[in-house]
């Protein structure tokens, strides 16, 4: 095999696409940390299912932290500088976010990440979110890093075209995803939730998402 490929398993880095990776486990050693802070960010901001401008609920329930955070209704999609359930500032970004974030994003090759935003995803079982394209942040040229944490999701990967054939990704507590350059536009969601449960979430998977929104 390519020394290449061995190096990357090595590291448990695994490239996906150009521009993609997958880094297994990543996050596993800071999650107990990252889940005490998303418990105080949702004390401040609490998880909220969005109305989407077709006036859909979301089955996901979403926060957010950071100079920015990701809100829908009637309106449409955007990011706002303030919750508009409280009307205050979203909580700041922990330390801790975004040490993993530009961590996981030197070691897939961008370094020098600073996002402004990390939305917040809790899926209970049944949960899912649709295939869709992440296009409202300023920056679509720097990456979004997700970690995954709590019960296992399946992950759908696209093309840059809403009807190219979709690829599935088993993600588990810990694993981080960079999603950069040509697969910054990539469609993607995540299949229904089975029920599980994790000894440090329960029955429910959260996913961090770093953006540069602003
Ligand atoms: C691939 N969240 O909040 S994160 C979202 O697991 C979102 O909660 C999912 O999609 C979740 O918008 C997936 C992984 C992800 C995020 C952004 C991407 C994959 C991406 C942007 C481009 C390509
Ligand atoms: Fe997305």
């Amino acid at each position: 095999m390519d020394l290449f490929d061995d190096l990357e398993r090595a590291a448990g880095i695994q490239a996906l696409a150009p521009g993609a990776a997958l880094l297994r486990g990543f996050a596993r050693d800071a999650a107990p940390l990252l889940l005490a802070a998303i418990d105080d960010i949702a004390a401040v901001a609490p998880f909220r299912h969005l109305t989407t401008p077709g006036g859909h609920t979301m089955s996901v329930a979403t926060t957010s932290c950071g100079a920015l955070g990701w809100h829908s209704d009637a309106e449409g999609y955007r990011y706002t500088a303030r919750d508009p359930d409280s009307h205050r500032a979203w909580p700041a970004m922990p330390a801790c976010f975004l040490q993993i974030a530009q961590q996981a994003a030197t070691c897939a090759g961008f370094p020098g990440y600073a996002p402004d935003a990390c939305l917040i995803n809790r899926y209970a079982p049944g949960a899912r979110l649709t295939l869709h394209q992440d296009r409202n942040e300023r920056r679509v040229d720097a990456p979004i890093v997700s970690v995954s944490l709590g019960i296992p999701a399946v992950f759908l990967f696209g093309g840059l075209r809403r009807n190219d054939p979709t690829q599935k990704l088993r993600l588990v507590h810990g694993d981080v995803l960079v999603w950069g350059g040509p697969s910054r536009l990539r469609f993607h969601g995540v299949q229904p939730l089975t029920h599980a449960e994790h000894p440090q979430t329960g029955a429910c998977r959260i996913n961090l998402t770093f953006r540069t929104a602003g």
